[in-house]
C-alpha cells in the first residue's frame, strides 16, 4: 500500500463516499408510456405488503385492477420495452390498452411482503385467530389505493387465476366499498373436494412440488429432485404419499404436517370451504365465475360458488363462465387445447368480448353493447360458444341414468344382471398418463384430462362399457353423477370414472382423431367416503355398497357417428396417491403391507345397477343473440 505521504492527491471527482445505489432514483418516465410505482402498504395490523401500482402515462380517473397473488407481484412484468402492453402476459394486454391501472401485491409474509405466510390463511375464525386475513388485507390495500392513487377514478376491479382467484373470493367476504366488480377465474374453494390437494379425499401428490416451491422459501423455492426420469416408478418406489415426504424432507414443512394429520373432510377443511362461506356471507359486488372445462387443478371451485350463491337467491349479480381450458389457459392464447382446435382463440374471444366489458360496466358506467350473459359456456363439440339465462343445479334425481351391461354395453334400459371383475393390485397401479410420467413437464400436466384413454383401455383392471354408434345427437348440460355399485375383497378402495367421447373409428374430417376416446368428465373417489367424507369407515369385504359422487360440469353434445363410453378402474397414479385397498386409519402413512391386490366387482343388476347419471337436455337451452 502506499504510504500517505507518497500518495497521490485524488482529484475530489474521483473519490466515491458512501454508495453507488442512490437511496431514490427513477427512470426518466417519458421514455415509455407508463409510470410505476413500488410502495409498502401498511395493513391494520401494521404488517406492510409490497405492491406494484402500474400507470399508464396521462392517467386520469382510469380504474384500477387489483391481483394478489402468492407468487411475486412483480413478475407480471417482465422485459424492457418501452410500452407497457409489451412487457405484459397475453392476458394482462387488454387492460393495458384499455387504459387500466394495473395494482399487482404480494400476499403477507412472501416475496417483498412482510408478515407470516399461511397457505391459503382461512379466513379470521376458530382456524385462524389472529385480526387479519386475505379479506381485511384486500380491504386495506383498496383503502389505501383510493387514497393515494390520485390518477384512479377511486374505483377497483378484482382479478386473478388459482390461488390469486381464491385472493378474490377472499376480499369478496367482506367487500371494500370501492370494490366494484370481480372476477375469480380458476379460484381454488374447496381443497378436499376437488381443487388443488385432494379430490373426493384421494390426494394429489403432484403437489408435492408445490409444498417444496410454495413453503420452503419466502420467494420461489425449488422443486424435489429426482433421480430418474420416471415419477410413476419413483413413486412407486417410495411407498406411502408420507414415505415419499419423508424421503425428501418435506415432513419437516408445516403445511405438509398439517395436511397430512387431515386426510378426511374435518373442520380444517370444512371451515375453509369457501364456496359454503361466500354463500353464508353473499356480496353484492357483481362477480363473473370463471374456469375451465378441462381445468387439471381447480375444476371445483367456480361452479360450485356459483351454484351456491344462486341458491342463495344471488344470480342475478353472479355470473358463470366456463370455456374450453385448461387450467388458467383464460389468461393465455386458447385456439387449441390437447387434440382439439378450435375455431379461433376462445380466450382471447371471452376476454374482448364478456371480462373487458363486464369490468368497464361496473367500472367505468359503460353500457356494453350486449349484456353480461348469466351463464356462457363453450360447447367443445359444436365448437361454439353457448349462452344460458339460467344453468342447472346438481340434482341427481333429474338425471337420465345410463346402466353399465352386462355385455359391455351402455343403455338406458335397465340391464339383465350381472357384474364385471378386476384385479386391482398397487404393485401396478393405472397410470393416468402414458409412461414415463414426468409431473413437472406443463405440456402434459396441463392436457392430461384429454388423453386419448386408449393407453389404459386394453388393462384387464380397466372396465369400459359404451354405447352403439349413435345415430342422433347426444346433449348433456350440467353435472353428471357417478353411481357404482361394486363389492371388493379388500377393506377400502378408490374408484374413477370416466366419461368418455369416443370418435368413430375412420374419422374423415379428423384422421388423427380416428377412433379417439376423449374424456370429457372425470373424477376419482376414495371407498371409504361413500358414506362420510367426515368420518370414513372400512368397506366390508364382498359386499356391495354404493358409490355415487358428482363429476365434473360438462356442455356436451355427443353428435352422430361418436359413441358414449364410460370406463371405471381403481387407480390414477401416480398423481394421485394409491389406496392400500386394506382399511388403514390414515392412508398417508400406510405401511408397505398394507398395500394389497384386491378384486373388484362392478355389479350390473340384482345388487345395483351401476350407472352414470347424465344431464340429457332434448334439445339445448341455449339462447341465441
Ligand atoms: N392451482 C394452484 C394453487 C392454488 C391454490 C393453492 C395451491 C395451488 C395455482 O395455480 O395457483
Amino acid at each position: 500500500f502506499l504510504h500517505a505521504a507518497e500518495a497521490q492527491v485524488a482529484q475530489v471527482s474521483e473519490v466515491q463516499i458512501g454508495s453507488d445505489i442512490p437511496e431514490d432514483w427513477q427512470q426518466t418516465a417519458s421514455d415509455r408510456d407508463f409510470v410505476k410505482r413500488e410502495v409498502m402498504i401498511p395493513m391494520r395490523d401494521g404488517v406492510k405488503l409490497h405492491t406494484v401500482i402500474v400507470i399508464p402515462q396521462g392517467s386520469a380517473a382510469a380504474p384500477m385492477l387489483l391481483e394478489r397473488t402468492p407468487y411475486g407481484a412483480s413478475s407480471f412484468l417482465s422485459g424492457n420495452s418501452t410500452r407497457l402492453r409489451d412487457r405484459l402476459l397475453p392476458g394482462d394486454r387488454i387492460w393495458a390498452d384499455n387504459g387500466y391501472i394495473l395494482v399487482a401485491q404480494d400476499m403477507r409474509g412472501k416475496y417483498g411482503s412482510e408478515g407470516a405466510y399461511v397457505m391459503t390463511r382461512p379466513p379470521i375464525g376458530p382456524l385462524n385467530p389472529t385480526t387479519t386475513d386475505d379479506t381485511t388485507d384486500a380491504y386495506d390495500t383498496i383503502d389505501w389505493l383510493v387514497k393515494n392513487v390520485p390518477e384512479s377514478n377511486a374505483r377497483v376491479g378484482m382479478i386473478g387465476s388459482s390461488y390469486d382467484g381464491w385472493a378474490v373470493v377472499m376480499a369478496l367476504l367482506h367487500p371494500h366499498p370501492a370494490m366494484r366488480v370481480a372476477a375469480p377465474e380458476s379460484p381454488m374453494i374447496d381443497g378436499w373436494m376437488g381443487d388443488d390437494w385432494f379430490q373426493y379425499g384421494a390426494f394429489r401428490q403432484k403437489m408435492f412440488d408445490y409444498f417444496a416451491k410454495q413453503t420452503s422459501a419466502k420467494g420461489e423455492g425449488e422443486s424435489i429432485p429426482r433421480k430418474g426420469r420416471d415419477d410413476y416408478q419413483e413413486m412407486l418406489d417410495a411407498g406411502s404419499a408420507g414415505a415419499y415426504a419423508v424421503a425428501h424432507g418435506i415432513d419437516r414443512l408445516p403445511w405438509w404436517q398439517r395436511l397430512s394429520t387431515h386426510p378426511s373432510y374435518d373442520a380444517l377443511w370444512q371451515g375453509q370451504a369457501l364456496d359454503k362461506i361466500i354463500a353464508a356471507h353473499p356480496s353484492s359486488v357483481p362477480t363473473l365465475w370463471l374456469q375451465g372445462l378441462w381445468d387439471q387443478e381447480d375444476i371445483y371451485g367456480a361452479v360450485h360458488c356459483w351454484e351456491a350463491l344462486k341458491a342463495k337467491g344471488m344470480a342475478a349479480s353472479n355470473h358463470l363462465a366456463m370455456g374450453p381450458w385448461n387450467h388458467s389457459q383464460i389468461n393465455g392464447r386458447a385456439d387449441a387445447l390437447g387434440p382439439l382446435k378450435w375455431s379461433g382463440d376462445t380466450a382471447d374471444y371471452f376476454r374482448r368480448e364478456v371480462l373487458l366489458p363486464f369490468f368497464d360496466t361496473y367500472l367505468r358506467d359503460r353500457k356494453p353493447s350486449h349484456p353480461t350473459p348469466h351463464v356462457i359456456i363453450y360447447n367443445p363439440a359444436e365448437d361454439q360458444w353457448e349462452r344460458f339465462t339460467d344453468w342447472p343445479g346438481a340434482s341427481p334425481d333429474q338425471l337420465t341414468p345410463m346402466y353399465l351391461q352386462p355385455d359391455r354395453g351402455l343403455a338406458r334400459s335397465r340391464p339383465a344382471s350381472g357384474r364385471d371383475s378386476y384385479v386391482s393390485d398397487p404393485r401396478k397401479p393405472v397410470p393416468f398418463e402414458p409412461l414415463p410420467v414426468r409431473m413437472g413437464d406443463h405440456a402434459s400436466w396441463s392436457t392430461w384430462l384429454l388423453q386419448d384413454q386408449r393407453f389404459v383401455s386394453t388393462r384387464p383392471d380397466v372396465l369400459s362399457y359404451q354405447t352403439p354408434i349413435l345415430d342422433a345427437a347426444v346433449r348433456i348440460q350440467g353435472a353428471p353423477f357417478a353411481d357404482i355399485f361394486l363389492s371388493t375383497t379388500g377393506s377400502d378402495t378408490d374408484v374413477v370414472v370416466k366419461i368418455i367421447d369416443v370418435y368413430p373409428s375412420n374419422d374423415t374430417d379428423a384422421p388423427e382423431l380416428s377412433g379417439y376416446q376423449l374424456p370429457i368428465s372425470l373424477a376419482i373417489f376414495r371407498g371409504r367416503y361413500r358414506r362420510s367424507f367426515e368420518h370414513p369407515t372400512a368397506i366390508p369385504s364382498g359386499a356391495v355398497q354404493e358409490y355415487r359422487f358428482r363429476l365434473p360440469t360438462v356442455n356436451y353434445t355427443f353428435v352422430p357417428g361418436h359413441r358414449i363410453m364410460v370406463q371405471l378402474q381403481s387407480s390414477l397414479f401416480p398423481l394421485y396417491d394409491r389406496n392400500p385397498q386394506t382399511y388403514v386409519p390414515n392412508i398417508f402413512f400406510a405401511k408397505p403391507g398394507d398395500y394389497r391386490p384386491a378384486t373388484v366387482s362392478i355389479e350390473h343388476g340384482m345388487q345395483g345397477m351401476s350407472a352414470v347419471l347424465l344431464p340429457i337436455v332434448p334439445s339445448s337451452t341455449a339462447i341465441h343473440e
